[in-house]
């Protein structure tokens, strides 16, 4: 019997760590470029990709920026590219999706529901700033509101999924976002198969509790049967314990730089592919395989690599 396939998603470098807290975390051009390429080559199917300013390492959500690493990714491995669409809670959603507007990638992210999204507790671990910005940018996300609105989704739904054709990573931080995401599919907004990723232990959602990811799997299986592929992304120190479990229940894993610093509690990771080579031992080790670029694009019904822009 063919073994069951596991696909890995590695998110490199996101929009909430910053770069006082982890000389690994990348934010040059090249260093986004080179760590998501060793990420792949370490197994990840799927490169969740945020962009940062070249110089200081702040977010950032111009194509352009976007642009500098797209095409040395696609040149030098098969591996699907996803843009994000949640890399700012402070511009609006028409800013958030024109990276992707450029680059019409495989797959987007898209934010499921609007809700507080805070990490300010982590700027009590850091007394110098290597970077002017950061050290508010951490403090003021205490008052930041992640807008999605049932609006906002739609938008996305039928730019982004409708004129781009581009499926989406369906971010879902609490059990409420999976019937927001049951709604917007009994509107037609998207077709299955759907990729959920559950996430847990954002400040702001659901929490890092294995009783909340089998509450989470109940709760999808009974909205959406067969129609979905799902994925469990654990923040901070609930990355590979949520890892292996849901790739234990028969889910897919993501881990990356964006989720956790760390490698083991107390050690920062050195890359986005060491946290890949671990999670890919710990597939392996429970008997399953790492799923392909083409499995996942197979498995996840995606429009092919011949059909993006960059
Ligand atoms: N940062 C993660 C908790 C997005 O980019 O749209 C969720 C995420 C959101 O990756
Ligand atoms: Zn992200």
């Amino acid at each position: 019997m063919a073994k069951k396939k596991v696909i890995i998603t590695c998110a490199i470098t996101g929009a909430i760590h910053t770069p006082t807290m982890s000389d690994a975390l990348p934010y040059r051009t090249e260093d986004i470029a080179r760590q998501a390429l060793d990420a792949a080559e370490a197994g990840a199917a799927i490169l969740h990709l945020h962009a940062r300013n070249p110089e200081d390492g702040s977010v950032s959500l111009d194509p352009d920026h976007f642009m500098g690493f797209l095409p040395t990714i696609k040149q030098a491995t098969n591996a699907v590219v996803n843009i994000s669409t949640g890399g700012s809670l402070v511009t609006t959603i028409d800013d958030r999706m024109k990276p992707a507007k450029r680059a019409s990638p495989e797959m987007c992210s898209i934010n499921m529901g609007s809700m507080n999204f805070s990490f300010h507790p982590l700027a009590d671990r850091y007394d110098d700033w290597k970077f002017d910005w950061e050290e508010e940018y951490v403090k003021n996300s205490d008052s930041f509101i992640f807008r999605n609105t049932f609006a906002d989704i739609a938008k996305v739904a039928n730019e982004l999924g409708g004129d781009y054709g581009i499926k989406f990573e369906h971010e879902c931080y609490d059990v409420g976002h999976l019937y927001n995401l049951d709604f917007c599919m009994k509107q037609g907004l998207f077709k299955a198969p759907i990729f959920i990723q559950f996430i847990f232990g954002i400040l702001g959602g659901i929490g890092p509790e294995i009783d909340n990811l089998i509450f989470m799997k109940r709760t999808a299986d009974r909205l959406f049967g067969d129609q979905y592929q799902w994925s469990v992304l654990g923040a901070g120190g609930a990355q590979m314990p949520l890892a292996a479990a849901a790739a234990t229940m028969g889910g897919n894993v993501r881990v990356g730089l964006e989720d956790s610093l760390f490698i083991e509690r107390g050690k920062l990771a050195t890359s986005n592919a060491e946290q890949v080579a671990k999670v890919r031992g710990i597939v392996e080790g429970l008997g399953y395989e790492v799923a392909t670029p083409d499995d996942a694009r197979e498995m996840l019904a995606l429009k092919g690599g011949d059909k993006v822009t960059f």
